[in-house]
């Protein structure tokens, strides 16, 4: 092991958001202290002051402004905003506060839109984005950019790690700005509920999704933490892809709704493909272990207990 949890401070940035409260759950079974900070991460005094206070030990930034296509469509300039603000002030303060260990969330979709399949960690800026995301996917790079910097400058041991399309208690249900698993559950219950005829999904219903339950993301997380330290990102994700269409009919039948499902295709489809390879974290030695089927009973579940 190269990093221990035990008896550390560990500081959960954006312990209100899925990630973050899948974190806490997560670090319950550890030995350790959370702590969690309700300031403006945005704000660069705010967010230096309380690290230099609390002094962590470590730090998951789980903190960021995230969303579906839509969000990402219409608010460019907040997504890559506020992702660069929070974390440069994240990172750097963790840096003058000489935090031990940082674990900083990215996403699959900092990858080139037409990279080969699976990706792997190394197709990282080796080709454009995919349009809908790149503000954010810009701001997401430049963190994982300055993590590296800052540990070939300074030797911080700041880590990177790319999770595929998450769902899970506590996700944004949000009919247009959400994610796709939270905007279909939503919509198929709705529609169940209120014996609707159709339910629409937005796009052809062709891009292939890779889809993982956020508690095997927290578990992944505490594991690259105590047994990863070098610069390159690591993906994490379970390798297993499913068509738009499929995860619909998938979510439809979780909820038991009846009726047809019918296609905007004047909705974007986003990027066609994004399989993440996991070789590395599985050579590592973890894997995740909810598959897509029981994940899903468990977040409708979730729903339905938290209307
Ligand atoms: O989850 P989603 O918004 O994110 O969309 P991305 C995934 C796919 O689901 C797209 C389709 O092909 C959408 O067209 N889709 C179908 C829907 N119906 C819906 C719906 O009702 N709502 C939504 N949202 N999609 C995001 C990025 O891309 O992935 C973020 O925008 C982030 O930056 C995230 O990286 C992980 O997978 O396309």
């Amino acid at each position: 092991m190269i990093t221990s949890l035990t008896h550390k401070r560990i500081w959960i940035a954006g312990h209100n958001g899925m990630v973050g409260r899948a974190l806490s759950r997560r670090l319950e079974s550890e030995n350790c202290d959370i702590l969690t900070a309700n300031i403006d991460l945005r704000d660069q005094a705010a967010t230096h002051t309380w690290i230099a206070e609390h002094k962590p030990d470590i730090v998951f930034m789980a903190a960021a402004k995230v969303g579906g296509i839509e969000a990402n469509r219409t608010q460019p300039a907040d997504f890559i905003y506020d992702n660069i603000a929070i974390q440069t002030n994240i990172i750097h303060g963790s840096h003058l506060a000489e935090v031990e260990k940082l674990i900083f969330l990215g996403s699959s979709c900092i990858y080139p839109r037409d990279c080969p399949q699976p990706i792997r960690e190394n197709y990282l800026m080796a080709g454009p984005l995919e349009p809908t995301n790149a503000p954010y996917a810009t701001a997401k790079i430049a963190g994982i950019r300055m993590c590296q910097s800052y540990r070939r400058q300074y030797g911080c041991d700041f880590i990177s790690v790319m999770p595929t399309n998450l769902y899970g208690p506590y996700d944004n249900f949000h009919p247009d700005h959400a994610h796709v698993p939270a905007a279909l559950l939503q919509r198929f219950h709705h529609a169940k509920v209120n014996d609707e005829p159709t339910v629409t999904v937005w796009g052809t219903g062709t891009p292939m999704r890779e889809f993982m339950h956020v508690d095997d993301l927290a578990d992944a997380c505490v594991f690259l933490t105590q047994h990863y330290s070098d610069e390159d990102p690591v993906n994490i994700g379970t390798e297993e892809e499913i068509s738009i269409r499929d995860f619909a009919t998938l979510i439809k039948d979780t909820v038991g709704y009846q009726g047809n499902i019918v296609f905007d295709t004047s909705k974007p489809d986003g990027t066609p493909r994004k399989l993440l390879d996991c070789s590395k974290i599985h050579d590592l030695g973890w894997r995740h272990s909810i598959d897509l089927q029981n994940g899903l009973n468990d977040y409708y579940q979730w729903y339905l207990n938290n209307l």
